[in-house]
C-alpha cells in the first residue's frame, strides 16, 4: 500500500530527528507557563508536537506547509472537477509530500475497497431511540468497530513498538473509509426515515460518494463542496479539543477506533464543533426579521443589539488566528463562484463586512474577523442539507483525516503516553507570593 511504503522509507530520518531532540537537548527551554495559563485553559503554552499543520495567527492554517490556496491549487484532482479529491489531501497530510493524480487515486481506491460497515453497525444504530443526536450515533457507530481493530488485535497477540504505525494505519484506512457511508446512513435513517445500507461506488472518489450516498439534489455540485469541505476541516493543529483528544487518548495506546470515538465526543461540544449551527442559527434570524437581505444600517444595529444582549456573534472571533480564517475566505470564495445570488451568500458577504467593524468597535474580541463557521452551514443549507444538528457530523468525517495521520505518526515516533502535572490552587497562590517578593 502507497502510504505504507511511503512513512516506511521516511522514518528512520524522523526517528533519528526525534531521538536526538529528546536524548540530545531535552533540557532546552521553549515556553515558560504563566498562572494565567494555568487557569486558562493551557492556552497557547507550547506543549505539543505535530508536523501535519500548523497555525499561524497572521496567516492561517497550513497543512504540511501549505496553505489553503497553495494546497487547493496544488493537489490533483478528479476529471471535470474544481476541487481536489479527498484521497490526495489524506496523502499529503499522511506523507508530507504532494501525490500524483495517480497518487491520490491510490488512497480514493483503498477507500472504496474497505467502505463496507459490518451488519451490525446498522443493526445497532437502527436500535436507537429516534430522537438521539447524530453526534451520539456517529460516535457509537465509531466504537461499535473497535471489535475489528488490527491495532487492538496485534497488540494483543504481542507487537514490537517500532511496528505499532502498521496497524495504526490499516485501522485509519478502514475507519476514515466508512465514515461516509455511516453519516450516511446515520442522515437518511433520522431525516428520511430510511434504513437502506448505503453503497459506496468504486467508480466514484470520496466526494461524489458522499453526496449520492447522501442523495442530496445537486450531486456534482454538493460533491465539489464535500471535496471542500473535508479538506478544510481536517487538521488544525493538535491544541484544539477533538484533536488533542485524539492524541491524548491514543498515547495510552488505545486503538485509533477508541481514540476517534473519544474526540468526536469532543467535537459534539457546543464551544467546538458545534459552533457552525449557531452561525447559520443567527443568519437565518436576521434573514427573517428583514424579510430577507438587510440594509448594512440594519445589518450594523442588528449586531450591536446582539451585543448589548450580552451574546457573542457566533462565526467571528478566534483563540489563535488574528485574521480572516482562510478556510472561511475558500468557502466564500465557493459560494460566490457558484450561488452569488443566493440570499444566504449574499448575507454572510455582508456580515462580513460590517461585523468586524461592529466588533472592533466594542474593542473586546482579540480577533474581530471571521471563523471557519461563519460561512460553512450557509452551504450545507444551499445544498439542501438544512438539518443543522447534522453539521458536526460532516466536520467528524473530515476531521478524522487530520487526527488519524496524528495518530498513525505519534505511533511511528514511539511518542509516549501525556501526563502533564497538576498543581492545587494553593501552590498557585504560593507562587504568586513569590513572585511578589522576588525583585524585578
Ligand atoms: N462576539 C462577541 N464577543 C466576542 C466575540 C464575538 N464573536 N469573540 C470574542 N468576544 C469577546 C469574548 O467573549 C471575550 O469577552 P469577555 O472578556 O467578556 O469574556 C473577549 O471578546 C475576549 O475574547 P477573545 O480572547 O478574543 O476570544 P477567546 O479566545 O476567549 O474565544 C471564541 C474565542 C471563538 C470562543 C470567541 O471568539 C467566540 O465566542 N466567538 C463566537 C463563537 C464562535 O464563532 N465559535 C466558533 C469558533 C471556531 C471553532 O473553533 N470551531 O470549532
Amino acid at each position: 500500500m502507497i502510504l505504507h511504503d511511503k512513512i516506511e522509507a521516511q522514518l528512520p530520518a524522523w526517528r533519528d530527528r526525534i531521538k536526538s531532540l529528546s536524548k540530545e537537548h531535552a533540557e532546552v527551554v521553549v515556553d515558560h507557563v504563566t498562572v494565567g495559563q494555568i487557569v486558562g485553559g493551557m492556552r497557547d503554552i507550547k506543549s505539543l508536537l505535530t508536523d501535519v499543520s500548523f497555525v499561524d495567527p497572521a496567516e492561517g492554517i497550513r497543512f504540511r506547509g501549505m496553505s489553503i490556496p497553495e494546497l487547493l491549487k496544488a493537489l490533483p484532482k478528479g476529471r471535470g472537477n474544481k476541487m481536489p479529491l479527498v484521497g490526495g489531501l489524506y496523502y499529503l497530510l499522511m506523507i508530507g509530500e504532494v501525490p500524483s493524480r495517480d497518487q491520490a487515486m491510490e488512497v480514493e481506491a483503498e477507500w472504496a475497497k474497505r467502505a463496507a460497515v459490518p451488519d451490525y453497525v446498522y443493526k445497532m444504530l437502527k436500535s436507537m431511540p429516534k430522537e438521539t443526536h447524530p453526534m451520539t450515533l456517529f460516535s457509537q457507530a465509531v466504537l461499535a468497530l473497535q471489535n475489528n481493530s488490527a491495532f487492538a488485535h496485534m497488540y494483543h497477540e504481542g507487537m514490537k513498538k517500532d511496528h505499532y504505525w502498521e496497524p495504526a494505519l490499516e485501522d485509519s484506512l478502514d475507519l476514515t473509509a466508512k465514515l461516509p457511508v455511516i453519516a450516511a446512513f446515520i442522515y437518511r435513517m433520522k431525516y428520511f426515515g430510511e434504513t437502506k445500507k448505503p453503497k459506496y461506488n468504486p467508480k466514484f472518489d470520496y466526494g461524489a460518494n458522499f453526496a449520492r450516498m447522501l442523495k442530496v439534489d445537486d450531486k456534482k455540485g454538493y460533491a465539489e463542496l464535500a471535496r471542500l469541505y473535508f479538506i478544510l476541516h481536517s487538521d488544525h493543529e493538535s491544541g484544539n479539543v477533538s484533536a488533542h483528544t485524539m492524541h491524548l487518548v491514543g498515547s495510552a495506546l488505545s486503538d485509533p477506533f477508541l481514540s476517534f470515538s473519544a474526540s468526536l465526543n469532543g467535537l459534539a461540544g457546543p464551544l467546538h464543533g458545534l459552533a457552525n449551527q449557531e452561525c447559520l442559527g443567527w443568519l437565518l434570524e436576521v434573514h427573517k426579521q428583514f424579510g430577507g437581505v438587510p440594509t448594512r444600517d440594519e445589518l450594523y444595529k442588528f449586531a450591536w443589539e446582539t451585543l448589548n444582549g450580552g451574546k457573542v456573534i457566533p462565526g467571528y472571533g478566534h483563540a489563535v488566528l488574528r485574521v480572516p480564517d482562510p478556510r472561511f475566505t475558500a468557502q466564500l470564495d465557493f459560494a460566490k463562484k457558484r450561488f452569488p445570488d443566493d440570499d444566504l451568500v449574499r448575507l454572510a458577504d455582508m456580515v462580513f463586512d460590517v461585523v468586524p467593524t461592529v466588533l472592533k468597535e466594542q474593542g473586546k474580541a482579540k480577533n474581530p474577523a471571521p471563523n471557519v463557521d461563519a460561512i460553512s452551514g450557509t452551504l450545507q443549507y444551499y445544498y439542501g442539507v438544512r438539518e443543522f444538528d447534522f453539521y458536526t457530523v460532516l466536520f467528524g468525517i473530515g476531521r478524522a483525516l487530520g487526527v488519524t495521520a496524528n495518530y498513525v505518526w505519534a505511533r511511528a515516533l514511539g511518542m509516549p503516553i501525556e501526563r502533564p502535572k497538576s498543581l492545587t490552587t494553593k501552590m498557585l497562590e504560593d507562587a504568586v507570593a513569590k513572585a511578589a517578593q522576588t525583585p524585578a
